[in-house]
């Protein structure tokens, strides 16, 4: 039954609630930091609607059970920004930047200026009004001057505080900054899309605008949106024991203190070279960072300076947006390939008209799969949108459907392999058909060989993937053992082979027979076998011959494998065709040295939490991350006081910094090799 009257308790109890549920939403949305486990808050959270069903009037604007929408509207009403948002000029190239730097100190009559860093979100830009601490508007940037106003779908999301935290903010204060969608819930609500036969978004940023504008807030309370702030707009009567900072990089830590998130990358700096190092860093981790970025935006950190360098147009002089190169581009589909895999599968290929897109000249897309292709609607003849997003294989988007060409099919996949002529399969509602023909198939034995030399496998110097397929063709070889039967004759009957080469060749060959137990695992191709579980593999049993005896039940013992692996590794030791091939392989002379077994507290880096930053030039990260682990190293991606030591890498940026200031024992790229090579 609802009760009018409010008795004091209760309402003591509600704003306990408040400030308690609002504290912990705050460590888990913003400061990605949980204290309490999701069911504790789920109670708490309920204890207050509980409360509010019983007094109505206890639901106020800002209670955080307020965050789940409400009544649709018909349209959104327009706000006018009473100090415009401003826009921002962009650059693409070092030298503008170094322009940039240098116009700033001509305008400012010294070269004695810091700057502030910080990623270009990937969004919307927002104004969010706070009166009295509580947020009663929020409105999308729209052309600068007038936006849209959003304040029902904002209060949904729940990074963004419903009242300011504290009490000594301004009586009036406009934050500006980006709203986004981070990848994961960008990735899961597509996921969601499809499964519901809706068209998944193109990217994050359409999700985070199509997600904003809703009239329907139930719809946006159910999307996973996110905010960072990056500005002031209008701030009135600031609070007399908390004065606004002075410098850009402190009212960001200002706006903090009031429970507002600010991207957790920004950066102190004081040269234009810093500005290329950051950016040179931040795009080599673009690919980990949890939201998407399309460049980086550098500031004047001091107000007064920003005030003196001033405006031109609507864009001030003290900031700029150094972008990345543009990752979607539009080409035109000549035609579609299949390719086979070394398992197998076909992949059908687009061949493209060449096309320069993320800082690269594209020709072939991968399509994935028939699936994919039929759900993107992609014909031969198409013009169509590719994306090329930093180290990831360039991808065909959607085809621009205005420009197909009348005579233009659905395209299908061949039901035979275009190598071999075998039956091409789909097996286990697998999305991709494989190829039947197994090893009959010379498509899949190349790749077999391929695999089998290259360099993370036996490392077979000059054997490249050209050499592979000449041997394949002139039926030198069958299979990877063939390889340490041929001889130097056989060789230079190959085209374009000298004497010399042939005879590198042989010796290569002869140096690859050295190996290591791991590699020569991972060398044999067993499916779903990488370069870590053959590593797992080689430490757990120590010999080939306890693998081989090993049952795929025991197998899931390994850390690292589960029952599909396992059972891909019994069934390849199970075959005659494959024990034949490595009885070959052993009596040619491969072999590797004996594998001393450790227990986990007796590895080298046994109980160190270490930490990599910068780039690498001798190893890929994720290569240098697994022998850490292997070397019993726990890996984390923050500088803490928890972290025992830093591998720092070329341009190594705010982390390298963060373990000076704490002391933190670091390590650069060589010593990180020698390590390795002494454990
Ligand atoms: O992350 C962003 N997208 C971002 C956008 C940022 N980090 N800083 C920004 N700063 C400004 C100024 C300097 C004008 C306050 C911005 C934007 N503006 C902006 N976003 C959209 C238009 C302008």
């Amino acid at each position: 039954m609802p009760s009018s009257i409010i008795p004091d308790k209760v309402q003591a109890q509600v704003n306990a609630l408040h400030k308690e549920l609002n504290y912990h939403a705050h460590r888990y949305y913003v400061l990605d930091d949980p204290e309490i486990p999701d069911s504790d808050y789920d109670k708490l959270f309920q204890q207050l609607e509980a409360l509010e069903k019983q007094y109505p009037q206890l639901q106020t604007l800002d209670s955080p059970t307020q965050r789940v929408g409400g009544q649709a509207l018909e349209s959104f009403s327009q706000i006018h920004h009473q100090m415009p948002m401003l826009s921002l000029s962009n650059a693409f190239s070092s030298e503008e930047i170094k322009d940039f730097a240098q116009r700033i100190s001509e305008l400012l009559d010294q070269d004695n200026f810091s700057l502030v860093a910080e990623p270009k979100l990937d969004g919307l830009a927002i104004s969010l009004r706070y009166e009295k601490g509580l947020l009663v508007q929020a409105a999308t940037r729209g052309d600068g001057q007038t936006g849209e106003d959003v304040t029902q779908n904002v209060r949904t999301i729940q990074s963004i505080p419903l009242h300011l935290s504290g009490s000594e903010y301004p009586e009036v204060l406009e934050v500006r900054g980006e709203i986004f969608m981070p990848k994961a819930g960008f990735n899961t609500l597509n996921e969601k899309q499809i499964a519901q036969g809706e068209k998944p978004f193109a990217n994050p940023r359409n999700a985070a605008a199509g997600s904003l504008r809703q009239l329907d807030s139930k719809i946006t309370a159910a999307r996973p949106l996110d905010m960072f702030c990056y500005s002031l707009g209008v701030v009135e009567q600031v609070h007399p024991n908390n004065p606004l900072e002075k410098h850009h990089s402190r009212i960001l830590k200002q706006l903090q203190t009031w429970g507002l998130a600010v991207c957790p990358e920004v950066d102190c700096l004081s040269t234009w070279q810093e500005c290329l190092a950051y950016y040179d860093d931040i795009l080599t981790r673009r690919a980990q960072l949890p939201y998407e970025i399309d460049g980086v935006v550098y500031k004047v950190d001091s107000l007064e300076q920003q005030q003196k360098a001033g405006f031109i147009s609507r864009a001030p002089r003290w900031a700029i947006a150094h972008k990345f190169p543009a990752e979607e581009a539009m080409t035109k589909l000549l035609a579609i390939d299949i390719q086979v895999g070394r398992t197998g599968a076909l992949t059908p290929v687009a061949r493209l008209e060449p096309i320069f897109v993320g800082g690269v000249t594209v020709t072939n897309a991968t399509l994935h799969n028939q699936d994919e292709i039929t759900r993107k609607d992609v014909r031969i003849g198409d013009t169509v949108i590719v994306r090329r997003a930093g180290d990831v294989i360039p991808e065909v988007v959607k085809p621009v459907l205005s420009k197909r060409p009348d005579n233009a099919s659905a395209y299908i996949m061949p039901d035979r392999c275009p190598v071999c002529g075998s039956h091409a399969q789909r097996i286990n509602e697998e999305a991709k058909s494989r190829c039947t023909g197994g090893l009959f198939c010379p498509a899949q034995r190349k790749e077999a060989i391929k695999h089998f030399a290259s360099r993370k496998a036996m490392d077979i110097d000059g054997l490249g993937d050209k050499l592979v397929e000449q041997l394949v063709d002139a039926k030198l070889i069958h299979n990877i053992a063939d390889l340490f039967q041929l001889s130097e004759v056989q060789l230079v009957s190959l085209e374009r082979m000298g004497d010399k080469s042939a005879n590198n060749l042989i010796q290569a060959i002869e140096q690859g027979k050295k190996t290591t137990l791991a590699r020569f695992i991972y060398a044999l191709g067993i499916r779903e076998v990488g370069e870590t579980t053959a590593r797992s593999l080689a430490n757990y049993y120590g010999t080939l011959e306890a693998i081989k005896q090993t049952s795929a039940e025991q197998l899931e013992e390994v850390p690292d494998i589960g029952p599909i692996v396992a059972r891909n590794i019994e069934l390849f030791f199970c075959e005659d065709h494959n024990n034949e091939i490595i009885n070959k392989l052993l009596a040619s002379g491969i072999h590797w040295p004996e594998i001393i077994k450790k227990e986990a507290h007796e590895l080298p880096l046994a109980g160190k939490t270490i930490v990599l930053t910068g780039s690498l030039s001798q190893m890929n990260r994720n290569d240098a991350k697994a022998r850490l682990i292997e070397l019993g190293a726990k890996v984390s991606g923050s500088v803490s006081k928890k972290t025992d030591m830093l591998i720092a890498g070329e341009k190594a940026g705010s982390k390298l910094e963060k373990a000076q200031q704490l002391n933190i024992e670091i390590l650069n790229e060589a010593d990180m090799m020698a390590l390795f090579a002494n454990s």
